[in-house]
């Protein structure tokens, strides 16, 4: 059998809608999201089919807002916060190369304006949120009224930590275990912990060197204990996934910190190693931790950037904001309904 691609996948869910505009513009609107429990490695690099589930908290009015429309024009348009972007940036060209699954046509260009509330490339998942949005703005634009299942698949092939950006609080993305990743996208979850917090201490949003694809292949195929990876992360998304039913704060802060410390181990010993800890990220972890032997419930997680993300909950927050006074707190389950 030939191997599956993306348009292979997109023709499968669209099959013979339309291409027709149903509207001028279409909207759409997305939450950034967090791993709790990592996605680090694919099964498919392809159709981005990961070798683990995962499981995140989205940062609920942190996110994007999308809007696109055909243009009469020899070339895209890419905006981002008000600001035309250059087509050859990172960015500009994975939003590109999504984009190119849906066109009308090949000749078929388009207006894509999106606004971010969070640093772009700083390991902030700008783009998981920013390719959500995008699919359910062509969704509208285009009115297939897909259901969100079938968005989700298609935030995948865009980016996979995207396929968990459709929902609110906190999502499972499934790994599945079909070739065509049919079953492999995320699912809400019903736990809410209102009381949970999440603090984005800002070391540096310059964009990062290694993009987070390439850094998950070489981690895949170079070091030693990626094998030991889906054993350990099956034992961290089960007593994540209890800690958060129970909500049991030490268990659940413990374990994600630990799930995204043995993330970057596996990074720091692929070769070339990859670290995306600056000097001050270190510094901030060795507070944490002093603060944590002192009694204070706080905890982090870390992505592909050398920011952190701390995890407390409400009643701490007098506490931790005197020891970070310039962390960005955010309450995941208070926002608006997405539109
Ligand atoms: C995650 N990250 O679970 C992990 C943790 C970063 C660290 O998913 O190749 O941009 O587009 O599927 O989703 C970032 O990688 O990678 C990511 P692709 P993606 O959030």
């Amino acid at each position: 059998m030939n191997k599956l691609n993306k348009k292979d996948i997109v023709e499968r869910i669209l099959g013979k809608q339309l291409f027709e505009p149903a509207r001028f513009k279409g909207v759409g609107v997305a939450p950034s999201n967090i791993a709790l429990c990592k996605y680090w490695g694919k099964r498919n690099n392809d159709l981005n089919l990961p070798t683990t589930g995962s499981l995140s908290i989205s940062l609920g009015e942190r996110g994007a807002k999308t809007q696109i429309q055909p243009i009469d024009d020899d070339s895209d348009e890419i905006w981002v916060n008000t600001e035309k972007y250059p087509l050859e940036s990172a960015f500009s060209q994975n939003l590109i190369s999504c984009l190119d699954l849906f066109r009308k046509n090949q000749k078929q260009c388009y207006k894509i304006e999106t606004d971010i509330n969070i640093p772009i490339g700083a390991g902030l998942a700008s783009s998981a949120c920013g390719f959500a949005a995008f699919i359910k703005a062509l969704d509208h634009l285009y009115g297939w009224e897909l259901e969100i299942a079938k968005l989700s698949i298609l935030a995948r092939l865009c980016s996979g930590s995207a396929c968990r950006s459709l929902w609110h609080g906190f999502v499972e993305w499934k790994m599945g275990i079909e070739d065509d990743g049919m079953d492999s996208h995320g699912f809400p979850l019903e736990y809410r912990w209102p009381e949970l917090r999440v603090g984005l201490l800002i070391v540096n949003s310059k964009q990062k060197g290694v993009s987070s694809r390439v850094a998950m292949q070489r981690s895949v195929e170079s070091s030693p204990f990626y094998r030991v990876w889906p054993t350990l992360h099956q034992k961290d998304f089960l007593q994540l996934k209890t800690a958060i039913q129970d909500k049991d704060f030490l268990i659940f802060g413990e374990v994600a910190e630990s799930n995204a410390i043995a993330m970057h181990a596996l990074m720091l010993t692929s070769r070339p190693p990859i670290v995306y800890s600056d000097s001050e990220t270190i510094i901030l972890m060795q507070k944490i931790w002093e603060q944590r032997a002192l009694g204070l419930p706080i905890f982090f997680t870390q992505d592909a950037g050398p920011n952190l993300k701390l995890l407390f909950l409400e009643k701490d927050i007098e506490a931790v904001s005197r020891i970070f006074p310039k962390m960005v707190i955010i309450a995941p389950f208070e926002h608006q309904e997405l539109s």
